[in-house]
């Protein structure tokens, strides 16, 4: 009997978020795992680590660690979570220069080794570091994409849960554009299975209008502050757990094929007015990356809001460093 090849993931970035990553990837069976890191043992010492978690979990999957591109060699996924993280006081914004430097280098890797993958990035500024990771390996738009939306979504979607006593389980939210202080919760959309956040909000507050709308307000702001919030507490790293979780999500929606509609940073092509820029929008994510982008109407104060995010990202991406000649696409 042949059997099919197992998928392989390269997770370029053994810190917090990478080693989280390659365990739970792992233990739901994903597929074959490369760490690499350029910390030389670092990868290589979390993957025996893992390896060893292997009987337990009931796993059969190779997982290796490495500092060596070649052996990322046809990754099916390339995830990318190597980089600085902020620190307490830091904007995103302030990892640009850092984190372009970084991007070079894995980008070159990932081109030389993994010319068929979909990647999807991790590492801050996001939008920005995303925007540069397909400009550096040149592969089609469709298969270079940003994990931030599904994060931002599920903080949403828990600190709903929380204020109503919900579970989070039945908890939908959709939060757009950028991976920043300007990111676009769709308060319209917000429901539990259904009923939407703002008739709950009402019942809880028995119909005090100004009571319900600042419940909602102080809901959006925590979200669009959440990653800030974890940093002030840990001072010296960012959070890891969630954005791990939520690069699975992603994972297994390339690898199943399940066509789920997330909120992916994607490259706009005059979708929502926007031509041209790596955006956080609902999209359909499935075993050819990015399939489609899905359009709705946005009330004209969403849609003000989504404007000022794409402000934000546009001046991100203009602090982008130029492209080294050796990037030039070939003749
Ligand atoms: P951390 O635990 O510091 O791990 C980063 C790892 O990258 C370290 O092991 C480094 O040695 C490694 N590294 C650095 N430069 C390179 C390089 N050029 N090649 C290979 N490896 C390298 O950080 P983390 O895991 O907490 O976070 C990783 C990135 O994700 C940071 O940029 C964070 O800002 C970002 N992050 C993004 C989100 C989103 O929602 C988008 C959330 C949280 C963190």
């Amino acid at each position: 009997m042949a059997l099919n090849k197992r998928p392989k993931i390269a997770i370029i970035g053994s810190g917090n978020i990478g080693g989280i990553l390659a365990y739970h990837a792992t233990s739901r069976k994903l597929g074959d795992i490369v760490l690499y890191d350029n910390v030389e043992g670092r990868a290589e010492g979390k993957s025996i680590d893992i390896s060893a978690a292997a009987r337990e979990d009931e796993f059969d999957l190779r997982i290796t660690g490495t500092s060596n591109y070649e052996d990322i060699a046809d990754s099916d996924i390339v995830v990318i979570t190597a980089g600085a993280s902020r620190r307490y006081g830091m904007s995103r914004g302030d990892l640009v220069a850092i984190n372009s430097e970084n991007m070079f280098g894995i980008a070159q890797g990932i081109r030389n080794y993994a010319p068929s993958a979909c990647v999807i990035v991790v590492c801050n500024p996001l939008d920005a570091m995303v925007t540069l990771c397909q400009r550096c390996t040149g592969f089609p738009h469709q298969r270079v994409m940003g994990m931030a939306g599904v994060l931002d979504s599920a903080r949403f979607a828990t600190f709903i849960a929380e204020e109503l006593g919900v579970s989070v389980r039945d908890v939908n939210a959709t939060v757009l554009g950028s991976h920043g202080d300007c990111m676009v919760p769709i308060v319209r959309f917000a429901n539990v299975n259904g009923i939407p956040v703002m008739e709950l909000l009402r019942q809880k507050y028995r119909g005090d209008e100004q009571r319900v709308q600042e419940t909602m307000d102080a809901l959006v702001l925590r979200t669009q502050k959440a990653g800030g919030e974890i940093i002030r507490l840990l001072k010296d790293k960012s959070a890891y757990y969630s954005p791990a979780s939520s690069i699975l999500t992603m994972i297994e929606a390339i690898i199943q094929n399940r066509k789920r509609l997330i909120t992916a940073t994607a490259y706009l092509t005059g979708q929502f007015g926007v031509s041209g820029y790596y955006v956080g929008v609902p999209c359909i994510i499935g075993a050819s990356g990015v399939e489609r982008i899905v359009e709705f109407e946005m009330t004209p104060h969403e849609k003000a809001m989504f404007d000022k995010s794409v402000d934000d990202i546009q001046q991100l991406v203009a602090q982008l460093p130029e492209i080294p000649p050796e990037f030039a696409p070939k003749p």
